[in-house]
C-alpha cells in the first residue's frame, strides 16, 4: 500500500522554508538566499520516504503585507496550508532567541513578531501544525528549550522538532513523521521527479536568486525575472532570454556594475546551475529593463498561482 499526500512548509521570511525544502527532497527545488522574501510563489518539491510520496509546498514567507506582491503571497502561504494533509510552522530559533537579547536588531523583532501572528492565524483557522525549530546549528542547545516551550504553550502545535535544514540534522526525524501523517493512496508524481516547476519559471527563479546573491544589499527588494524565449535547439541546446526588471533608473546600473561585470557574474552563476539542471548546454541572454510599475503587471502573478487581486 503507497501513501502520498501534501506537507505545506510555512514561516516568517527568513526562516528557511526552501532551505528545508530542498533538503527533504534531496534536490534544489526551491531557490534559497539570505534576504527575506525570496519565494514568491508557492514552490512544490516531491519527496519520497519509502513507500510515501510527501509533496512539499515551499511557501512565501508570512508578513504583514503592504503591497500588491505582499498580499498575493502572504494569500498564496495560507492558501497552501488550507490544501495540505499536514502543515510544518518552521520557527528561526536564532531569530527567536536574538529578539530576547536587549538592543535586539528590528528584523529579529520583526521574525518574532511574523511567528506570533502565524500562531494567531492558525488559531484562527482551527489548524494544527507541526513545530519546526530550525538553524539549531547556530544556537546554544540549553536555550532552544525555552524558546520550544512558550511557542508549544500556545496550543497550536501537536509536536514539536529541533533541526537544522543547512546541516540536515533532525531532518531525517522529522520526515519519518511527516510520511507516517500521510493518507493512503497512488503516489502523485513519478517516482523519479523532484519538482514541477516548468523549465522556464525555473530559469526565471535560478536568475533572481544569483542576483539577490549578488546585489541584495543595493537592491532591496525591488526586482523580478522574467523568461521572454526559451528555445530548444537542433543542437541539443536551449536559448534562454530573460529581463531583469528593476523599479528605478538608479538599479540599473547597481544591476550592470561597472563595465557590465555584475550582470556578467549573474548570467555565468545562472548560466552554470541551468546546464546543470536542465543536464544541456545554455546560451542565457539577459536584458535589464527599468518598470516603475513591474508589480502591477497581471501576468506575472498568474503565471505563477498568485492571485494579482489578492
Ligand atoms: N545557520 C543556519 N542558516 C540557515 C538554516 N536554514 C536556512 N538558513 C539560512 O537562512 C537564510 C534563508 O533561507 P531560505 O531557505 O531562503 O528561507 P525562506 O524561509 O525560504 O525565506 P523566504 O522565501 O524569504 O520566506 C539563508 O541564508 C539560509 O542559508 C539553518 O538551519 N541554519
Ligand atoms: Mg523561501
Amino acid at each position: 500500500m503507497t501513501r502520498a499526500g501534501f506537507v505545506a512548509v510555512i514561516g516568517a521570511p527568513n526562516a528557511g522554508k526552501s532551505t528545508l525544502t530542498n533538503r527533504l527532497v534531496g534536490a534544489k527545488v526551491s531557490i534559497v538566499t539570505q534576504k527575506v522574501q525570496t519565494t514568491r510563489f508557492p514552490v512544490r518539491g516531491v519527496a519520497m520516504a519509502g513507500d510515501t510520496q510527501i509533496i512539499l509546498v515551499d511557501t512565501p514567507g508570512i508578513f504583514a503585507p503592504r503591497r500588491r506582491l505582499d498580499r498575493a503571497m502572504v494569500q498564496s502561504a495560507w492558501t497552501g496550508a488550507q490544501d495540505a494533509d499536514a502543515i510544518v510552522h518552521l520557527v528561526d530559533a536564532a531569530a527567536e532567541l536574538a529578539a530576547r537579547e536587549p538592543g535586539a536588531k528590528s528584523a529579529d523583532k520583526r521574525a518574532v513578531h511574523d511567528v506570533q501572528s502565524i500562531i494567531e492565524g492558525l488559531k484562527a483557522n482551527g489548524q494544527t501544525a507541526i513545530l519546526a525549530l530550525n538553524k539549531v546549528d547556530s544556537v546554544k542547545r540549553e536555550r532552544l528549550l525555552e524558546v520550544a516551550q512558550s511557542l508549544f504553550d500556545t496550543g497550536v502545535y501537536s509536536e514539536a522538532f529541533m533541526i537544522s535544514a543547512s546541516t540536515g540534522s533532525g531532518v531525517d526525524d522529522l520526515k519519518a513523521r511527516l510520511a507516517a501523517l500521510m493518507p493512503e493512496g497512488p503516489w502523485l508524481y513519478p517516482e523519479d521527479q523532484t519538482a514541477d516547476l516548468p523549465a522556464r519559471l525555473l530559469a526565471a527563479e535560478i536568475t533572481r536568486e544569483k542576483l539577490y546573491l549578488r546585489v541584495h544589499e543595493e537592491l532591496p527588494y525591488a526586482a523580478a525575472v522574467e523568461t521572454a524565449a526559451f528555445q530548444e535547439r537542433k543542437d541539443g541546446s536551449v536559448r534562454i532570454e530573460q529581463n531583469i526588471y528593476v523599479e528605478r533608473e538608479s538599479q540599473r546600473p547597481i544591476v550592470l556594475g561597472k563595465n557590465g561585470q555584475t550582470l556578467k557574474w549573474i548570467g555565468q552563476h545562472a548560466r552554470e546551475e541551468l546546464e546543470q539542471l536542465l543536464e544541456r548546454k545554455v546560451h542565457l541572454f539577459l536584458h535589464v529593463k527599468v518598470d516603475e510599475r513591474w508589480q502591477d503587471r497581471r501576468e506575472l502573478y498568474g503565471d505563477v498561482g498568485l492571485d494579482f487581486d489578492a
